[in-house]
């Protein structure tokens, strides 16, 4: 009889799957023990292999913002599923998701769509070097864009550095190009302007963070980045992957009013299959094959059950108020774990910004990788710990950022922050 239990199947996964998952956060390991397997979804909830119910603020990383299983997302589904699963061949549903995503982000005229997020950032990294005709890029400490060579660069130090291989395998010559600046530092970006701007093909970047927690951008960074690629002829990248249709409609560039060149969409954008993408200006995009001379191809590209499932997914986020009231959830949750943590004696900060949020063990401000990397990792464990026993389910890393949904009602808010109340006072536990 084969064990359905979660530690049963991590057993038989780890014989055949590396660490027995297929994207290594989803392993634990920065939390200790073993994931649960999800067995099912629906909503705002997640259920395990063992039966356990949870509420969910992972949402998949960010794609599930309209909660899980939702019956119009599926009907969509089930009716391109009908004429089949792909053909590698342009179909109707690839042009109204490229519309869709053309109506909402004003800085894209055209956009091409790929699988993930990471094949979304490596090829607008490449057009951005094909069109400039320069070599380097400027990325930031804690800013993660998918497992690009390139950008698989070790945490940078102090001012701006020169990439060194933040993985076995990248090799040096791969990450020579890459340099690093601390996040939200313009003195530092000017720097590496000073001694690299005519080499730069372009700077990328998350303009909320959210794979180093949630930080935002302090007030003058992005015009900030904007002035400076504008002063040296560098592309400005804005890897919205995770900000896309998330913390606003037209993602960060509406919200903070500062339009990139280029543009990577993911995530929310598949609708939870597998939809990325990137964009710009007509004249950039235009250099794209077989239009231009920048190659980028893909078998499952514009996927029509992937287009099917971001199609229905964005119609639902046309909804008015959706914003609101995603924004609301967020505030509500990131004000609760803050209170939550005052009430127990422990430092905390937190951010919120449109459908995501974050918080640190950490008195803040938490403004780069560095300050993220000071927060307390003993207390997030027994924080996380013991959330994932009162039945809230968080991602299992302090460098993660929280997803509520559309589903999130307020009895599962108040749910999460009552929980909260009782994890901070065994975080506090922890000297
Ligand atoms: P994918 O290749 O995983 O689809 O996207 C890479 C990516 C690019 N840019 C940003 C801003 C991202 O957040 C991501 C992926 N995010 C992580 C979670 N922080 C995905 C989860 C995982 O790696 O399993």
């Amino acid at each position: 009889m084969l064990n359905k239990t979660s530690r049963g199947l991590l057993r038989r996964a780890r014989r055949v799957i590396p660490g027995g998952v297929n994207s290594p956060v989803r392993a634990y390991s920065a939390v200790g023990g073993g994931p649960p397997f999800i067995a099912r979804a629906k909503g705002s909830r997640v259920w395990d292999a063992d039966g356990n119910e949870f509420i969910d603020y992972v949402g998949s990383w960010g794609p599930m913002i309209a909660g899980h299983a939702r019956s119009s997302v599926l009907r969509e589904i089930r009716s391109a599923l009908a004429r089949g699963t792909s053909f590698g061949a342009p179909t109707e549903l690839e042009i109204e998701l490229a519309e869709r995503v053309c109506a909402v982000l004003p800085s894209i005229e055209k956009v091409r769509m790929v699988s993930s997020g990471t094949e979304a950032t490596m090829s607008a990294i490449r057009l951005a070097r094909g069109v400039t005709g320069r070599d380097r890029v400027l990325k930031f400490d804690g800013c993660y864009h998918g497992h690009v060579d390139s950008l698989l660069v070790g945490a940078g130090s102090g001012v701006a550095t020169l990439g060194i291989p933040g993985s076995p395998g990248v090799p040096r010559a791969f990450t020579r190009l890459t340099i690093q600046a601390p996040y939200n530092d313009l003195a530092a970006v000017r720097k590496a302007f000073g001694r690299w701007g005519r080499e730069l093909a372009c700077v990328i970047v998350e303009p909320v963070a959210g794979n180093m927690g949630c930080i935002p951008p302090v007030p003058g960074f992005l015009e900030g980045l904007r002035e400076e690629c504008d002063r040296s002829g560098v592309l400005l990248i804005f890897d919205e992957v995770m900000t896309g249709f998330r913390v606003a409609r037209g993602g960060a560039q509406v919200h903070y009013g500062v339009e990139p060149d280029l543009t990577c969409l993911g995530k929310v954008l598949g609708g939870g299959l597998p939809a990325a993408a990137y964009g710009g200006a007509r004249h950039l995009m235009s250099e794209v094959a077989p239009e231009g001379p920048v190659y980028q191809a893909g078998t499952l590209s514009g996927n029509p059950l992937a287009m099917a499932a971001g199609v229905q997914t964005l119609r639902m986020l046309e909804e008015p108020g959706v914003y609101e009231q995603l924004g609301a959830a967020s505030q509500h949750l990131a004000d609760g774990f803050l209170e939550a943590a005052q009430a127990a004696g422990v430092e905390l900060s937190a951010a919120a910004v449109g459908g995501m949020f974050g918080f640190f063990f950490h008195p803040g401000p938490v403004e780069n990788f560095g300050h993220a990397r000071q927060a307390h990792e003993g207390r997030f464990k027994r924080f996380f710990a013991s959330m994932l026993e009162e039945g809230i389910y968080l991602p299992p890393s302090p460098y993660e950022a929280l997803f509520p949904s559309l589903q999130h009602r307020r009895r599962d808010l108040d749910r999460t922050v009552e929980a909260a109340y009782a994890a901070m006072r065994r975080a506090a536990r922890v000297r």
